[in-house]
């Protein structure tokens, strides 16, 4: 009976598989049949402004749009100490006092330190691993560095940042300056572990996360190739991260190493370790553990159930922007190009997200994010030498692509990559190495007029 039953099952399976064959999510189909505009498929929004990363995906409920004007506000108010009325429990020690301060306009934020709109963080950890495999925390110190406290608190440590400049020259004698960054701490409130490790991060975009939150882990897992079977180079692999809300090892999708499962544990945590903010997710103090806050009055939870669960919905329903000029012949010759030199052997095009059934502008969309979310070694030169769950010290999750055309008109001057240190769109291809070298290469031996052409297709995301 029951051998019986699993082969219908599997007559059933291989039935349905052959039925739905396009509908297959890591089967993108005839480009031509789609608008190349819809990068974020039913969520795109169309109206570009400065605001652009801002808005909601089109069509929401009357609801769902309450809840997202709710979290809106959240995200953009800078907390204070407590007590205050609804915006209280900022710290004792944190990095900045608002969301909408590192994520500028819900573009990317500053690359540095100390002031309000500075939205640099540095992680730490000592050599090892904790009980679930992630970073060891430095005794004292935690995870996360806090360069900033409320009054009479000393902050965890003071960071001074400063860059140095290396003129690039392509072959045909084109330049370009790449800026190399100097994390300096002074000033710890107690010492520095020996063999301390550090990770630069600045706050990337925030827009078309329920997108990638909903992109099945199957179709995740087939762009892996660990074992470089089709020989380009290029291997790529999952990272999975413990979720403390679930205890539960998931795949990591959010974070500049895929170090974070899902967006309910990336915002809460943002606001525990970035603000110093605790709530149903993270009941944890951010400075628990350190000896100088024992006096420190800063009991239970600072946030409401109510106020974490809009921001996280906030951040889940913010739409994609719509590709412009993508008839124009030097876009599609770039596009031609970013296929030709590789570049989308990790900055995958088109993929489909799963079904989501409460909300459809989520659901079975064709999305074109430009990345595999996987985490792949780019080299020496970017790396933090500080390995965050499975991802090693010279790995990074292949930064999403979509919506980067417009930086300049959201955020004024872009800042690019993990740490915000390339300036210019060929800089940051130049920084590539390791499993990108060939692309990063190709690039370089093409000819002015294509690499240009290469840099309007990624204006055009
Ligand atoms: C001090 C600056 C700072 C503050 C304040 C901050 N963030 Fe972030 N945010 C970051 C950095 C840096 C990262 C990358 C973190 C990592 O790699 O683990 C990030 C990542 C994220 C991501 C994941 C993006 C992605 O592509 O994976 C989301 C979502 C997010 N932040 C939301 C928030 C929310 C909501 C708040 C307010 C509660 C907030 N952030 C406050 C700096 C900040
Ligand atoms: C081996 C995988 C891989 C290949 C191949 C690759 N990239 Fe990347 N790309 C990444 C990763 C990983 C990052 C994030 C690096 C970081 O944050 O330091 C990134 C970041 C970028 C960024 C910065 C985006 C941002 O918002 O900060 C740009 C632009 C970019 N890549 C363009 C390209 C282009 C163009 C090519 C082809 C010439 C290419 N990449 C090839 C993996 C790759
Ligand atoms: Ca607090
Ligand atoms: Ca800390
Ligand atoms: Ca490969």
């Amino acid at each position: 009976m029951r051998k019986f039953s699993v082969i219908i099952g599997c007559v059933l399976a291989a039935t349905c598989c052959i039925m739905c064959r396009k509908a297959d999510p890591a089967t993108p189909g005839n480009d031509d049949a789609f608008d190349p505009r819809l990068s974020g498929g039913a969520a795109t929004f169309f109206d570009i402004s400065s605001g652009t990363f801002s808005a909601p995906i089109p069509g929401l409920s009357a609801h769902d749009q309450y809840v997202h004007t709710l979290g809106d506000e959240v995200f953009e108010q800078p907390f204070v100490a407590a007590p205050a009325p609804k915006f209280g429990g900022l710290g004792p020690a944190f990095n900045n006092t608002a969301c909408a301060n590192c994520h500028h306009n819900d573009g990317f934020g500053l690359p540095s330190f100390g002031a309000l709109g500075s939205s640099l963080l540095l992680r730490i950890s000592i050599p090892g691993t904790d009980e679930h495999g992630g970073p060891n925390a430095a005794p004292g110190f935690g995870g996360q560095l806090q360069n900033v406290a409320l009054l009479g608190v000393q902050p965890e440590v003071h960071v001074d940042l400063s860059y140095t400049d290396q003129l690039f020259t392509f072959p045909d004698g084109a330049t370009a300056t790449m800026h190399t960054p100097l994390y300096t701490l002074s000033a710890p409130y107690i010492p520095l572990p020996s063999g301390y490790m550090l990770s630069p991060r600045l706050g990337p975009p925030v827009f078309g996360l329920g997108l990638l939150e909903n992109i099945p882990e199957s179709t995740i897992l087939s762009f892996a190739d660990p074992l470089d079977k089709n020989g380009d180079g290029i291997k790529g692999h999952a990272n999975y991260v413990f979720n403390p809300y679930t205890q539960k090892k998931e795949l990591g999708r959010f974070g500049l190493k895929a170090n974070t499962s899902t967006l309910q544990v990336q915002v809460a945590t943002a606001f525990q370790q970035d603000m110093g903010l605790t709530s149903y997710v993270q009941p944890r103090k951010s400075v628990y553990g350190q000896l100088q806050m024992q006096s420190v009055t800063d009991t239970g939870k600072d946030l409401a159930d109510s106020m974490l669960n809009a921001v996280i919905f906030y951040v889940r329903s913010l739409s994609v922007p719509a590709r412009r000029n993508v008839s124009d012949p030097v876009v599609k010759r770039g596009e031609f190009l970013f296929k030709q030199v590789n570049c989308s052997g990790c900055h995958t095009p088109t993929m489909y997200t799963g079904v989501d059934v409460s909300l459809p502008a989520l659901s079975y969309q064709r999305i074109h994010p430009y990345t595999d979310l996987l985490v792949h070694d780019l080299g020496p030169g970017l790396a933090d030498n500080r390995p965050d769950y499975l991802a090693s010290g010279t790995e990074w999750r292949t930064a999403p692509l979509w919506g980067m055309g417009l930086f300049v008109k959201t955020n004024g001057t872009p800042y690019y990559l993990h740490d915000g240190r390339a300036r210019t769109i060929p800089e940051a291809i130049l920084w590539h190495g390791g499993e990108a070298q060939s692309a990063r290469d190709k690039f370089v031996a093409l000819p002015a007029a294509d690499r240009d052409a290469l840099v309007a297709f990624l204006r055009s995301l």
